[in-house]
């Protein structure tokens, strides 16, 4: 299998994240630089069949892309530590932070970055306004998650899942514009700071 990867972007980061919690180490990793325009070339795209990374070969007919996907597929060939659920109701609780994860959250942060920083004027059409809608959305939405995390040590389990991954990579990607986690939200701070301080934090920067 290859993973193709793109350093520091954030949607690879949490497929890198994921990995590094499972110890899988025997993933050949490309890095494609999206900013020279590698994840456009014809052969990755023929591959990929859209210009987005990350992706993951599986074999000569096979290429996944979307890093939830990805993440789901590498869950059922390496299982253990599980990450996606165990039981009916812990995989639909899972499935739902996740949802929530990435449309509420995650989404509205990348927006954020890609509408405001000057490093991704190369890949979007800036519209300043797009930046500020969802960087307010954004922190608007962090009360759900702070009032979940004030019940629970983790996001959507006992143990650190796939929506944890989702989370922190967004708000660690979202630094780039600025966006700081409010001081009022004392559970997501004390989550935030938890999970940076995991080995499989270090994986994809
Ligand atoms: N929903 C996709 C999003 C993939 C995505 O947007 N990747 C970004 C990097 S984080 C990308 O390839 N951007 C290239 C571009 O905008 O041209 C996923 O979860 O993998």
């Amino acid at each position: 299998m290859k993973l193709y990867d793109s350093f520091r972007a954030p949607n690879p980061r949490r497929v890198r994240w994921f990995m590094a919690e499972k110890g899988i180490e025997d993933i050949e990793v490309v890095n494609l630089d999206v900013f020279k325009g590698e994840h456009r070339a014809v052969n990755y795209l023929k591959k990929a069949g859209l210009p987005n990374v990350p992706a993951l070969e599986i074999d000569d007919e096979t290429t996944i892309t979307e890093s939830v996907a990805i993440c789901r597929y590498l869950e059922s060939v390496y299982p253990e530590p599980n990450l996606f659920g165990r039981d009916a109701k812990e995989i639909a609780v899972i499935e739902m932070w996740t949802r929530r994860a990435e449309m509420m959250l995650a989404t509205p942060l990348m927006m954020t970055v890609r509408h405001s920083h000057p490093a991704l004027a190369a890949l979007e059409k800036q519209i300043p306004e797009i930046a500020e809608v969802n960087r307010a959305g954004a922190e608007r939405v962090l009360k759900v998650f702070d009032r979940r995390l004030a019940d629970s040590e983790f996001i959507a389990a006992g143990r650190v899942t796939i929506a944890d991954i989702l989370v922190v990579t967004a708000l660690d990607f979202a630094r780039m514009a600025k966006f700081r986690v409010p001081e009022n939200f004392a559970n997501v701070t004390r989550w935030y700071a938890a999970m940076l301080e995991r080995p499989a934090a270090k994986a994809g920067v």
